[in-house]
Parts: C-alpha cells; structure tokens; sequence
C-alpha cells in the first residue's frame, strides 16, 4: 500500500485546473485564477497530510498552449531509435534544448506528469474538438500514468461531449467524471474519488482518507459557523441599554452596535470558509462587499424574508405592557414599563419619545425586538447555507440560499434564545463586560448552534 499519492492537474490552458483545485481542496485562496490563459506559470504543490502519515500532494500545473508544435517537436526527436517507447520518447524531449525555451512551460507539466501517480485532466466541455487537443492527449498518454478525464463547464449541456468521449477513448482514457469546477454538483466531489479510486487501487486507504478528511473538515466547519451564529444571536438577544431621557439617540446607537455584530459575524463566517470578502464586489446582490446590502432594520427587508412581524412592529403601537419602538427594532423591556405605559400613545418611534420620555424612570431597559433577532438568524443561516454549497473556485459575488426556517420566521425567540434575555452579561455589546467562560453561556451557545442545525 501506498502512504503517499501524487496528483498532477493537466491540460490545456485556461480550462480550469487551478479553478478545480481551489474546490477540491476546499481553499478559495489557492493559486491565480483568470480568465486569460497562462495565469498558471509555475508547478505549484499543495499538500494534505492524513492520519497514520498519509500523504495526498495535488500539483496544479501550466495549461499546455502550443500542443500541435510540442507534437511535432518530440516526433521529429531522435527519429533513428525507432524502438523508442512513449516515456523515451518524453525523456528525449526533457533533455532536449527546446524543453529551456520554446516549450519551457510545456516541459514543467510533462516532468511533474512523469513524477506522479496519476493525472487528472481538465476538458472545457464547451470546446470543440480541435487538432491541439488530439495531439496534447497524444503528448500526455506517452506518460504511461493513469489518467482520469474531468469534464468541466458541465453545468450546462455541450454538443460536444459525446465527441470528448469517443476521443479520450482512442486515447486510452475511459475513467470520465463531469465535475463543474465551479457549480460543483453535490455528489461530484464523491463521483470524483471514487472514479480515481478505480485507476489507482493501491491509493485506496489514502483517497478514502482523504475524502474522510474533507467530510469531518465540513461538518467541522458547518459546526463552527453555527456556533458564531449563536454567539452573534446571543450577544443581541442579551444586549441591553437604559432608556434615558435621550431615547432616539440610543435607538441609533443600539442599531448601529448590532449592526456592528451582524458585520463582524459575517466576516467570520467568510474567513471560516475561506472566502476572501474582496471578492465580493458586484452590485445588486444581496451581500455586497461583505456586507448585506439592506439594513437589519428595513421593515421591508423583514417583510420581504417572511418574517412575521410583531403587532408592534406593524404598526408600532403600544402592545399589552411592552412598548415596541417599531421603527427601531428596540423594545422597551415590559416589566419595566408597567405604570409607565399610557393609552394614547403615539404611532412613532419619534413621537413615543416626545411624548412620554419624560415619564420613563431612568431604569427602563431597552433591548433588541424579537423579530429583528429573528432577522438576523435568518440573514447569517442564508450566508451559511450558500457557503455550505459555493465551490471554492467561485468568485462570483454570493447570492443566499432559500431557506425554509419556520421557528424563525415566526418572529418569536426559540426558548434556547429567551434565557438570554434576562442576562445582559452575557452580551459582548453594551454596558457589561463579558464574562466569557460563563458556563451557562456556553451551555445556551451549545443550544442555540443545535437549533441552528
Ligand atoms: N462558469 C465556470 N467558470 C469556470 C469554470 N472553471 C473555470 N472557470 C473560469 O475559467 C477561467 C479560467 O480558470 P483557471 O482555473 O484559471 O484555468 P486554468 O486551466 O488554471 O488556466 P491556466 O493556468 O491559464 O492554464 C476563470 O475565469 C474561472 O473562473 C467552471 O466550471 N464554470
Ligand atoms: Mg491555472
């Protein structure tokens, strides 16, 4: 058995090696990617290590460009030693002066083929198949390595994909995967291995390591996102300020705080999966920049989710004894407000103020309305699923998943989330230090992440 495999990613230029490597290995920072060819000039490694010293090295490699001309070169070489096998004849070619300068590029590919168990090698589908394919195919099944043919751009349909077959065929290569690099299909990562598994049976404790390694990194990853979730949630649903006599000012500040934790989340969120938030840079989708692009505190945002809005959020009227400042998303916590609340009062957040701020004690707490935190659930659980499914090698900007969250859009804290109603120290905002190691914390933040999931 073998404790070690090395992989090289081959093929013509800009048909989306690097892009493949970025989701197989799950790193959205992984080599350069463009839409020139040529973005790949030198050999580049990338190495997992597994249990028991295990070893799986992927070598992302230059795109070969000039193939009908490399072709003729290596049948040109030496032509005298007729008995000259496939490898030899490479050999010749490495050793050969062109192999430092007209095909320097070509010649990296073909010396890491030679140094590998096996390549994989990128098709863009959407091509048709033209002479330099037949002879870069011609080039590559000199090596004598197992390859497995990876059709990529396969989330739409090719009229070119039946003649891709029947040419690797004749090559020799009859281990095909359609794997879209970019919009990979759910189980195509599974389809993938299991493919390789058939050309490189040795490899086999290793390629199920590794596809082990990158299911727990997941799940690790699904956990760990839904536990900064809770901890976003937590922090709101605890966060607390006194109403003063200066109420819309701490409406603002209030917003602008949670505001602060929402971003703060989603950056963790993005760096956990390791996508970059630069690359988020296109307009009229829903997170921009790394952001969100509608406020936490558009009523229409909430609408638009599903959410169901309080009766205070409605209409921003007094409800039973609480008070919901509607447009700000804050409530008045309602025992507080009992003997303060009066009939009449206003529709506004504004008016609420004018009216009646002067006959609210100075120890009416103000805390975070039920629906907003509701909201931002929704928002950070979206931002979570569409990471769950986005291919690393997607840089296109994020557009969030459908959900089907019904606790949630009930506009009501789940239980898990209410205790934290009545600690204002457990919230990393505002007037309180966080205790940090609190257990109680910790056992709610463990509950809330299950619910998340
Ligand atoms: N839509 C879509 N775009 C893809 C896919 N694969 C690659 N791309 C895009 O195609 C372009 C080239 O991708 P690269 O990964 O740089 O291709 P490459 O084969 O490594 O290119 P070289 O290193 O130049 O040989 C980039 O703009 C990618 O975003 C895919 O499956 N679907
Ligand atoms: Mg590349």
């Amino acid at each position: 058995m073998l404790n070690e495999i090395n992989l090289a990613i081959v093929g013509h230029a800009n048909v989306g090696k690097t892009s493949l490597l970025r989701t197989l290995t799950q790193d959205s920072q992984f080599g350069t990617i463009s839409d020139k060819p040529g973005s790949t000039r030198h050999v580049e490694a990338i190495t997992f290590s597994l249990s028991n010293n295990d070893k799986i090295v992927f070598y992302d490699t230059p795109g070969l460009e000039d193939s009908i001309a490399l072709y003729d070169y290596i049948s040109r070489l030496n032509r005298d030693y007729t008995k000259a096998d496939g490898i030899d004849k490479l050999n010749q070619f490495l050793s050969s002066p062109e192999s430092e300068h007209r095909f320097e590029q070509e010649a990296k590919v073909i010396r890491q083929l030679l140094k590998s168990d096996a390549a994989i090698y990128v098709v863009d589908i959407r091509e048709p198949i033209l002479d330099k394919y037949h002879d870069e195919l011609a080039v590559l099944a000199y090596s004598d390595k197992p390859i497995l043919a990876v059709f990529n751009y396969t989330a739409s349909s090719s009229p070119y994909e039946i003649e891709w077959k029947k040419l690797l065929s004749r090559i020799g290569i009859h281990t095909i995967v359609r794997f879209d690099a970019v919009f990979p299909s759910l189980d195509g990562e599974y389809r993938l291995y299991q493919s390789l598994l058939l050309l490189l049976e040795p490899a086999k404790n290793i390629l199920n390591g590794w596809q082990e390694k990158i299911k727990q990194q997941r799940l690790n990853r699904n956990h760990r996102a839904s536990l900064a979730i809770a901890d976003a949630l937590i922090d709101v649903a605890a966060y607390s300020e006194l109403a003063k006599d200066n109420v819309e000012d701490m409406i603002k500040i209030m917003q602008d705080n949670v505001r602060k934790r929402e971003q703060q989340a989603i950056t963790e969120l993005l760096s956990l999966y390791q996508f970059s938030i630069a690359q988020q840079s296109s307009e009229n989708l829903p997170i921009l920049r790394g952001r969100f692009e509608s406020d936490l505190f558009n009523r229409e945002a909430l609408k638009l989710m599903g959410i169901h809005l309080s009766k205070g959020m409605l209409s921003g009227a007094v409800i039973g004894a609480g008070v919901d400042l509607a447009v700000g998303g804050i409530t008045l916590g309602s025992a507080a407000l009992i003997g303060a609340t009066i009939g009449g009062l206003a529709q506004t957040a504004k008016h609420y103020g004018n009216r009646i701020r002067n006959k609210l004690s100075g120890h009416t707490k103000m805390t975070i309305d039920d629906a907003i935190i509701c909201f931002l659930s929704l928002r950070l659980l979206q931002l979570k699923e569409s990471l769950n499914l986005r291919g690393h090698a997607n840089n296109m900007p994020i557009i969030l998943a459908k959900l089907d969250e019904g606790t949630w859009k009930k506009g009501k804290l789940p239980k898990s989330l209410q205790v934290t109603r009545v600690h204002p120290s457990w919230s990393t905002i505002g007037r309180y230090k966080l205790k940090k190691d609190d257990a109680n914390r910790q056992e709610v933040l463990s509950n809330v992440a299950r619910e998340l999931e």
